[in-house]
């Protein structure tokens, strides 16, 4: 039997500060609909999919808005129907959302998170994001802010790869896919494709003269990860103007030799679809990346040294 997974890569278009998770999930089940429709039995959506990416404003703690922006439950009430649609589809899907949870000292957590769920409508593996981008106070000479060192602590799931659906799946969300640890983890544990979601603002402001390379870097890196891991990487971003702040399309499925099979072409709502055999893997991963054969990692230690 064929090991493949016919991908679907929902992009967004903005969601706006006052968007009901409603209405989001109304377009997610929408995307999953046209999925559906295109014979996909994968779709993966963006980072922190239900709602504005909330970062980009200073709330103080205990804020009601803020906390209006995390998930106390997987699903719940409003991100129910998207799993239903989803089981009845048959059709399996990553998502990206704020986590808050309560540990066992009865202290709150919250999480930048994503999961996998397969096509029962099953969560096979949640991932919370390890490399968080931005900064803990607000530093008001920002045109926007990027809160995500404040509104969410480093995630302790680690770097995984999943039995999932034929193959075996990893996740990373968004500044994630710019680190090579990222990938290397998950494809020294079998990985044959990995699924993130992300949110790129196209203007940086403490590097402002990168900001005509934001799409190139986005690719860049995706690209030579996919080749030197011999990974499947779907790619799919919440992008356009959302509340002022432009954000990076491009989506995409990157095949395991580096090739993007298929791209996003509007920063709006939209589907792109693959279809992605998992065996295609083993042109890289029994050749020029054998890990077997070729690593030497006796001579990498310093990677995994504690930070001085
Ligand atoms: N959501 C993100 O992680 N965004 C970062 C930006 C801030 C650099 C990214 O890596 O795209």
């Amino acid at each position: 039997m064929k090991r493949m997974l016919n991908v679907g890569v929902a992009q967004l278009g903005p969601i706006a500060r006052n968007e009901t998770r409603s209405d989001v999930v109304a377009r997610l089940i929408k995307l999953l609909t046209q999925a559906g429709e295109k014979g996909c039995n994968f779709v993966a959506f963006p980072e922190l999919a239900l709602t504005t990416f909330f970062p980009r404003w200073f709330f103080e703690d205990g804020d009601a808005e803020l906390a209006s922006y995390y998930e106390k439950e997987m699903p719940g009430a409003e991100t129910q129907p998207l799993f239903d649609k989803a089981a009845e589809l048959g059709i399996g899907f990553y998502l990206g959302y704020a986590e808050l949870t309560t540990d066992e000292q009865g202290n709150e957590r919250r999480f930048n998170t994503s999961i996998l769920v397969d096509d029962k409508g099953t969560i096979t593996g949640k991932y919370r994001k390890i490399h968080l981008p931005g900064h803990k106070e607000n530093e008001t000479w920002r045109p926007f802010q990027h809160l995500e060192k404040r509104y969410f602590e480093v995630g302790d799931t680690g770097f995984n790869s999943w039995d999932f659906m034929g193959g075996k799946v990893g996740m990373a969300l968004c500044n994630d896919r710019r680190w090579p640890e990222t990938y290397r983890v998950m494809a020294l544990q079998g990985a044959e494709m990995i699924v993130l979601g992300y949110n790129t603002p196209m203007h940086y402001p403490p590097v402002p003269q990168h900001d005509h390379l934001q799409g190139f870097h986005n690719h860049v890196v995706m690209q030579a990860s996919a080749y030197q891991n011999g990974c499947w990487i779907i790619a799919c971003a919440k992008a356009g103007k959302e509340e002022g702040c432009d954000l990076l399309g491009q989506s995409c499925i990157i095949a395991p030799t580096g090739e993007i099979v298929a791209m996003a072409t509007t920063v709006e709502d939209e589907l792109i679809v693959g279809e992605c055999d998992f065996e295609r893997t083993r042109e890289i991963k029994e050749h020029i990346f054998n890990f077997d054969l070729h690593r030497v990692p006796e001579e990498y230690k310093i990677i995994s040294a504690p930070k001085k």
